[in-house]
């Protein structure tokens, strides 16, 4: 199970076999294929390449795996493991082994360098269970106009999964932290895709108070199994409410620094906006940007799937989730008449601090007709989402415009 490419980047048999069943004639020149490339003539389902994820996921890139979770597909209140998005910078390490797996502590601000087993971390400290939001900086990036290079997201670079661990505060105070800490920084077992292995895909982190916080999880487990591949095994940090790029997987060490962290990713235009408003295709200064911290306040709406059609009644219920980076989210509305007026939804508390919140309402449409629904949140210091999409930013970062679905009503 796990990566479809072996160590040099070719395809590896096992992989080759389910490709050449699926396009249902011999790839005569298999073995002339680059490094990295899939046959175009293929149905490329996520549920053949990724063992364990959900076969209606949507890739939109192989080379690294970013694959998105269609908005309907969230609509369970925890995450499953084979519906979580997948957001890869480098290619995933093979060839795991959990019983010798090991964590280092470092750096300038760590009073001693420890390393720990998965066993010692499950021994030594308490354990942890918590719902965490983690939403990819770039989700609905598509939205942006000039349109921002990257992985074009829609909806669905967002997950809630239910994490197991020991709290990082507990580790990091284990190993000492001086006062002069200010940060920390990760380092994941995966690898740059050029293959230089002096090149790291991506190291980010996040200020001390953040790591110190009660739900920041150093966590072996998703949903009481162990984590999926492609989404950290056997060990990840997970930072829920801020860009989930800070929850690092395939965690390895994590460096108490005494500067903001420079890692890979963490400087020029990197999980970075500009610090004022910019004209959309506007030029900015790298200096003049700064690092994403808490994640805004969204809403998405999971159920029913857009497109749906009423037939025989006038009455819909319509549900899905809401969060607001490190605050809570205190109002849904939906309108179905694109905003001009709204109604309020039933809005559940989160099952725990950083957890997305549910929402429901029934909607009894005026008559027959196409509709959109929209959904708006508004988090607990007043502010809620754009209708239209917010500031332009060059990396296209942080669009959380209301999410629309439509519906037919044939009644
Ligand atoms: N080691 C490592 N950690 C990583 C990444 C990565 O490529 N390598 N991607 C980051 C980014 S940008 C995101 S959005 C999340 C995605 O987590 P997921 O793939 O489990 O959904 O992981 C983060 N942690
Ligand atoms: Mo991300």
């Amino acid at each position: 199970m796990g990566d479809i490419w072996n160590r040099r980047g070719f395809l590896k048999k096992s992989a080759l076999t389910t490709i050449t069943s699926l396009i249902g004639a011999e790839i005569v020149f298999a073995r002339h294929l680059p490094k990295k490339v899939l046959p175009v003539m293929m149905e490329v389902s996520p549920d053949d390449l990724l063992p364990g994820k959900h076969p209606d996921l949507v890739i939109l890139n192989n080379k690294p795996w970013n694959v998105e979770t269609p908005a309907h597909l969230l609509n369970d209140s925890v995450t499953p493991a084979d519906k979580m998005f997948i957001r890869n910078n480098g290619n995933p390490p093979e060839e795991i082994n959990m019983s010798n797996w090991t964590l280092k502590i470092d750096g300038e601000s760590a009073l001693q360098t420890k390393e720990y087993t998965i066993a010692d971390l499950k021994s030594r400290f308490k354990h942890y269970s918590y719902q965490l939001t983690l939403e990819c900086g770039g989700n609905g990036r598509a939205g942006f106009y000039p349109p921002a290079s990257g992985n074009q997201w829609t909806e669905g670079a967002v997950s809630c999964g239910k994490w197991t661990g020991v709290r990082l505060k507990d580790v990091l105070n284990d190993a000492g932290v001086k006062q002069d800490a200010v940060y920390i920084g990760y380092k994941g077992a995966d690898t740059h895709l050029s293959g230089d292995i002096s090149k790291v895909p991506i190291s980010r982190g996040v200020p001390i108070s953040k790591a110190l916080e009660d739900e920041s999880l150093i966590a072996w487990s998703l949903n009481d199994e162990d984590i999926p591949l492609m989404n950290g095994f056997p060990l990840r940090l997970v930072i829920g409410g801020w860009p989930a790029s800070t929850s690092g997987k395939w965690l390895r060490s994590i460096s108490i620094r005494n500067v903001v962290h420079d890692g890979e990713k963490m400087t020029g235009t990197s999980y970075r906006v500009p610090k004022y408003p910019v004209q959309p295709g506007q030029k900015v200064p790298e200096e003049d940007f700064m690092i994403i911290e808490s994640m805004p306040v969204k809403s998405i709406v999971t159920y029913p799937k857009s497109g749906a059609i009423l037939k025989g009644t006038n009455k819909l219920k319509v549900n899905g989730h809401a969060w607001a980076g490190d605050l809570e989210v205190s109002k849904v509305q939906v309108s179905i008449d694109f905003g001009a007026t709204w109604l309020e939804c039933e809005l559940k508390s989160p099952v725990n601090r950083l957890a997305w919140q549910h929402w429901s309402c029934t909607i009894d449409f005026p008559q027959s007709g196409y509709y959109e629904v929209w959904a708006k949140a508004t988090d607990s210091n007043g502010v809620s989402q754009p209708m239209v999409i917010p500031g332009w930013n060059p990396k296209g970062y942080l669009n959380n415009s209301c999410h629309r679905i439509a519906v037919k009503v044939e009644s």
